[in-house]
């Protein structure tokens, strides 16, 4: 069994009415194996569950918890995972401004309180003085997804979507919205900075708001 840092050590198994109950004492397991000696270095495993015909089960690998739930037991106590107050998506026990779901998206510790800044941040670029150049938006994005930044990037379940109004009431995402992708990485952990070129609206308005849209 691993726990959320991917290492992976024995458990004893036992089987009760049809199940292979797996005991691992302390661990909050994330993901199972079984039959993978060469991960375990010098430990021999006792590699030999069957079924009733006696045909041996082939070595696996699965994830037994979500990386949002994963994410989650790393950074809860038990009591509080059961408290949506504490630990569900919109909590902010931090109180930082951000809540469990952005600390999540932008590889922040929810239970120390950040600057919103180190989230996500926009920044106004100009060619010339009275020239604007671009609209830029940085945040940090959990890494190995797929998809386009900030049109339909999804990792690690989480989907990241870039939008913009005028007005705050009507949004808009897609290609229309986010340009080219500025500057991307390097990786730290389970995220990396990534920073889109937001299209400057059409019509010649004279207000832009930006958010970034975050479905889990
Ligand atoms: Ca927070």
């Amino acid at each position: 069994m691993a726990g959320t840092d991917g290492n992976f050590i024995p458990a004893n198994a036992v089987i009760s009415g049809g199940r292979v109950i797996l005991d691992c004492g302390h661990l909050v397991a994330v993901q199972i194996r079984y039959g993978a000696e060469a991960d375990m270095g010098a430990v021999q495993l006792d590699v030999n569950l069957q079924n009733s015909e006696g045909l041996p089960a082939s070595p696996f690998t699965f994830p037994i918890m979500e990386p949002w739930d994963a994410w989650r037991a790393d950074h809860f106590a038990p009591s509080q995972l059961l408290d949506p107050a504490v630990s569900g998506p919109i909590a902010d026990p931090d109180g930082d401004g951000l809540s469990n779901i952005s600390e999540f998206a932008h590889g922040l510790d929810p239970t120390v309180s950040n600057s919103l800044h180190s989230a996500i941040s926009c920044a106004v670029v100009f060619n010339s003085p009275d020239q604007l150049a671009s609209l830029e938006l940085t945040y940090r994005q959990r890494v190995g997804g797929t998809g386009l930044p900030g049109i339909n990037y999804v990792a690690d379940g989480l989907t990241y979507v870039v939008e913009t109004s005028k007005d705050l009431m009507t949004w808009t995402s897609g290609s229309s919205v986010v340009g080219s992708v500025a500057q991307r990485g390097p990786e730290s952990g389970d995220t990396e900075p990534i920073t889109l070129s937001i299209i400057a609206g059409a019509g010649g308005q004279s207000a832009q708001f930006v958010r970034l849209r975050l479905k889990l």
